[in-house]
């Protein structure tokens, strides 16, 4: 597979090597790689698809140099300098180089003096406290390398939250149709809908759980039983998730459900209010402490909160940020519902880089019951996707107008674009072009890796713009690759709310951008969402429920969300 991502990768990893050979004096080239790279995992189209069209070198920072490299790596997965840098330099030194405080000068000095060429290796020595004896560490920089390496752990272990519900549900599905399986369900962190996944957790009640354990250690897609008992067995799949499941009587399933769908934080605030009630809560029971070893069965949820006089909480909310509270004051939010959806705002055609055209995704979308959309292929300066000359914009309204005819009242479409802010500040198209447009969706997709005063000015300067309605994927993450930019969130939060510009919630699980917690911040501030799957085909409107339950842990209610909005009420909101 010679795909983007890898490509992107060799990229980083020859950016890597010279670091690590000498970083100052190929500043330059590290600088242009790294920009490469960075290009690469942004691009729409297949790498491959634009090298047979002879169009490489429209790639953001490709020249011809670096166009002959990637052509010599398609052809036979790799090229000569990087087999040259491999030779000199052990390639495991660029992991060492993703631990924090560890830079190529410190790298290669743990490499020549004590042999170390991985981070297993690394962690040994700091272990053995061979660190602070060489030049320039101390116990100090030793014990911050080691902390590091924890950190770097954790953070590169969590999945998609796609990828871990397909695998959950290729699970689960057959699992469910066993005879004797009474229910079962998803539980843990993909319950409560984040974006990013340690393990996945399934529970199912059943009087009898060994047959279910069996089975589930037998799964296709199982590689490695990590432990098998009665009641709790873990796994790990095929492309390393860990899958924990639990299996209960039904009459105790409510209990199970909400112990181990969590968080940690929200369960220790149930634990509390029940001991308050003289109760202590485990994941089998509520037990009375008076000593007489009464227990109290819950198989539902719905019966475990009013044991503590709660309503029932939505799993979205579950992570002690103020839902407790809220409930035992009545003041739980009415959450936005997949149901509430009557828009997507964000989706792309043949026109620049999508797969269907603009019939066919207006088709799609009234097939998933919409009222309007919005058509948003790219500006012109995205050469790579296809961007739209304002020649090419002004015919693509023609064949919207076209379709338009055709569906009448059963499906708007409203003509926009995604509009490029590009590096230097400006915006892809004149005034007066945004301003004959329904709808400006404008977004970064280059040199997201700029200093936060100029990417943030950057952005700004488009909130500020008259005619652009929405940003779009506002911080640029790609989940897990790619760090978002570093924006001032207050100042964009700010611009957004005194220009009424929305901010999006892209629902793509690769984005889910903004992320709930910067979500709920604009929203306690007034700002107005909108749930977009930016879609390039029609698998891709399947999205939607990742950015509904990204709006949900964001505690958003529908009229919050602009695209639950009448046609009429969003039709006056565009105008102004
Ligand atoms: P993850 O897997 O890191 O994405 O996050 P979770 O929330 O799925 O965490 P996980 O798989 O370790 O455990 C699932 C749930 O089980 C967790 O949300 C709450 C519950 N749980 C696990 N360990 C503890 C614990 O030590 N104390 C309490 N109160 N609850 C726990
Ligand atoms: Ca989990
Ligand atoms: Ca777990
Ligand atoms: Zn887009």
């Amino acid at each position: 597979m010679r795909s983007n991502r890898e490509l992107a990768e060799t990229f980083d990893l020859l950016a890597d090597l010279l670091r690590l050979k000498d970083a100052a004096a190929y500043r330059f080239e590290i600088g242009a790689y790294q920009r490469v790279a960075e290009a690469l995992r942004e691009l729409p189209r297949d790498v491959r698809a634009l090298a047979a069209e002879g169009r490489l070198q429209q790639i953001d920072g490709v020249g011809k140099a670096i166009a002959a490299k990637i052509a010599e790596w398609l052809e036979s997965g790799t090229f000569r300098l990087l087999e040259e840098l491999k030779a000199e330099i052990p390639q495991g030194l660029v992991q060492v180089l993703r631990v924090e405080g560890v830079g190529p000068k410190r790298a290669m000095l743990f490499h020549q003096q004590l042999g170390i060429t991985s981070i297993p290796e690394l962690e040994a020595a700091a272990r053995a406290g061979k660190l602070r004896a060489l030049p320039g560490m101390g116990a100090k920089s030793e014990q911050k390398i080691l902390e590091s390496i924890e950190a770097l752990a954790r953070r590169t272990t969590r999945a998609r939250a796609d990828i871990a519900l397909h695998a959950a549900e290729r699970i689960l599905r057959p699992l469910a149709s066993l005879p004797n399986v009474l229910r079962a369900e998803i539980a843990g962190s993909l319950r409560r809908g984040r974006a990013t996944i340690g393990d996945i957790d399934l529970l199912i009640a059943a009087h009898e759980p060994v047959p279910i354990m069996d089975a589930f250690a037998n799964h296709p897609d199982v590689v490695r039983v990590l432990a098998q008992g009665e009641t709790k067995s873990s796994v790990e799949l095929v492309g390393g998730l860990h899958c924990d499941l639990r299996v209960v009587p039904p009459e105790r399933f409510g209990t199970a459900l909400s112990y181990f769908t969590g968080s940690q934080a929200h369960n220790i605030r149930l634990r509390e209010l029940a001991l308050e009630r003289g109760l202590s809560l485990n994941e089998w029971a509520f037990t009375a402490t008076d000593g007489s070893g009464r227990e109290i069965l819950c198989a539902t949820e719905e019966e475990v909160y009013a044991q503590l006089g709660l309503p029932y909480i939505p799993p979205e909310l579950r992570e002690d940020r103020g839902e407790i509270e809220a409930a035992q004051t009545g003041n739980l939010p009415q959450l936005i519902e997949i149901g509430d959806i009557r828009a997507d705002l964000h989706m792309h055609t043949t026109w620049s880089d999508g797969r269907l055209s603009v019939r066919e995704m207006a088709w799609q979308a009234r097939e998933r019951g919409l009222e309007y959309i919005v058509i948003t292929d790219h500006s012109q300066s995205l050469g790579v996707a296809n961007g739209l000359s304002v020649e090419r914009l002004w015919a693509q309204r023609e064949e919207i107008q076209r379709v338009q005819a055709d569906f009448g009242d059963s499906l708007r479409i409203y003509h926009g674009v995604e509009l490029e802010i590009r590096a230097d500040g400006t915006l892809d198209y004149p005034d007066e072009v945004l301003a004959a447009l329904d709808v400006v969706i404008a977004s970064l997709h280059t040199a997201l890796r700029q200093d936060r005063a100029t990417i943030t000015a950057r952005l700004l300067n488009a909130i500020h713009n008259p005619h652009v309605d929405i940003i779009g994927h506002p911080r640029g993450q790609l989940i897990p690759d790619r760090e978002p930019a570093d924006l001032d969130m207050d100042a964009v939060f700010a611009a957004a709310l005194a220009t009424d510009t929305a901010l999006e919630i892209n629902a793509n699980p690769q984005r889910l951008d903004l992320d709930s917690a910067h979500a709920r911040q604009a929203l306690k501030l007034g700002i107005k969402l909108a749930i977009n799957t930016d879609a390039h085909s029609a698998a891709d409107f399947a999205a939607l429920p990742f950015g509904v339950r990204t709006a949900r842990r964001a505690w958003a209610s529908p009229e919050q969300i602009i695209n639950t909005w009448s046609r009429q009420r969003f039709e006056e909101w565009i105008s102004v």
